[in-house]
């Protein structure tokens, strides 16, 4: 059987993407490899793991050797989410973004190159083509132009991953998709945390003038969108996946406050995020034509029931609140 390499498979993305693999039954055995950082979560997985097609290491894509141990066991194929991933802390601190982001991929792309995998899904983001004005979309061919430290370390490691397929014929494929959305997203990033603030009637902060906008994708539409690039995707190709719902964050405030039936007193608008993009919008009709994916979520229901899993859920949050999702591990697995 096959065995496909999840890297930050206890990440919102990475588990959402091992559960849709899961779910649709494909004969494949998934390695779940992830260093679990204050952002990786085994009870993302919880209900999945003894299945007997998914075993988990816990390991970092910068250690060559834990890497070499993990391609050993018969990897034909690698699908790369593990980064550091939120903007804010990037500008607090780069070390961790270059180190993972940057040198991480670097020997993941060396180990995978010296065990012959057959097709590498880089996932990466659309925040690389730096910030839109009020009109146009990020296509294919804009030029790569980050702006924070995130993006950055994340164009970096595009283009090494570019720089690979063009000196080694190395079988890779970049995705850059739009701001994601869904359950199990760590409540530090917009959506979760205003769910989660609102909940306990605590304020929201809505940096600078709240007019910035994003585009959403619901997390399954991703998932979908990667997994046909990883079945179809041409090796050196770039393919763009958005979910067509752009929204100004002050839109998206005062619908999580209508859902949550909660008053517009409860938002702060606070000093602006250094060096803020001002909008992002994807052209995802590549990935439409070539690969026959679209984004199926239409986002006012599709952050409808992701409001509903939060409620569902409050043990999820209340254990990232309190911290005893890092102690989860211990329990699981003894100490690392
Ligand atoms: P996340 O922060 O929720 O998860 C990242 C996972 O990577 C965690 O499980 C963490 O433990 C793991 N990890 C971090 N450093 C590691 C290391 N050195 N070795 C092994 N594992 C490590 O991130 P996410 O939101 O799920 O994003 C996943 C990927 O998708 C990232 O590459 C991100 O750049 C990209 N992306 C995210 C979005 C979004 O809206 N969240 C949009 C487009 C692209
Ligand atoms: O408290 C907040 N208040 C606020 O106004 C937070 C956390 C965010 N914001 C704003 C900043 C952005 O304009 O909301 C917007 C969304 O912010 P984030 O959730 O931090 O996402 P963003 O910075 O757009 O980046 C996300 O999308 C692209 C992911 O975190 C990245 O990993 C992905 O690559």
């Amino acid at each position: 059987m096959e065995k496909i390499l999840v890297t930050g498979g206890c990440g919102f993305i990475g588990s959402n993407f091992i559960r849709l693999l899961l779910q649709k039954d494909l004969p494949w055995d998934i390695v779940n490899f992830d260093l679990l950082t204050y952002a990786g979560n085994l009870a993302n997985l919880k209900d999945w793991q003894n299945h007997p097609r998914l075993k988990f290491f816990k390991g970092d894509i910068a250690d060559r050797q834990a890497v070499d141990q993990v391609f050993s066991q018969g990897i034909t194929r690698v699908v790369h989410f593990a980064a550091e991933s939120h903007v804010d802390r990037s500008i607090l601190d780069s070390g961790p973004f270059i180190r993972t982001n940057v040198v991480g991929t670097q020997v993941l792309l060396d180990s995978a190159r010296s065990h012959k995998v057959t097709k590498f899904v880089h996932v990466s983001t659309d925040e690389v083509y730096g910030s839109l004005g009020d009109s146009g979309f990020f296509t294919e061919e804009t030029p790569l132009a980050p702006n924070s430290p995130y993006s950055a370390s994340k164009a970096a490691s595009d283009l090494i991953v570019r720089s690979y397929v063009h000196t080694f014929h190395f079988p890779a494929v970049i995705t850059r998709c739009s701001n994601n959305y869904g359950p199990y997203q760590f409540p530090e990033k917009l959506i979760p945390l205003f769910i989660s603030n609102l909940c306990r009637n605590e304020p929201v902060p809505v940096y600078g003038d709240g007019l910035n906008v994003r585009d959403w994708i619901h997390v399954e539409d991703h998932c979908k969108g990667i997994l046909a690039v990883l079945e179809k995707g041409q090796p050196g190709e770039v393919y763009n996946l958005g979910g067509k719902s752009e929204r100004t964050n002050m839109e998206l405030t005062k619908a999580l406050l209508q859902s949550l039936g909660k008053p517009d007193s409860l938002i702060r608008y606070v000093k602006d995020r250094p060096g803020h993009d001002r909008r992002y919008a994807i052209d995802c009709s590549k990935a439409e034509k070539e690969l026959g994916w679209q984004p199926q979520w239409v986002f006012e229901n599709g952050l409808q029931e992701t409001v509903r899993w939060y409620l569902d859920n409050p043990e999820w949050v209340n254990s990232i609140r309190t911290g005893d999702y890092l102690r989860y591990y211990q329990t699981q697995y003894g100490n690392s």
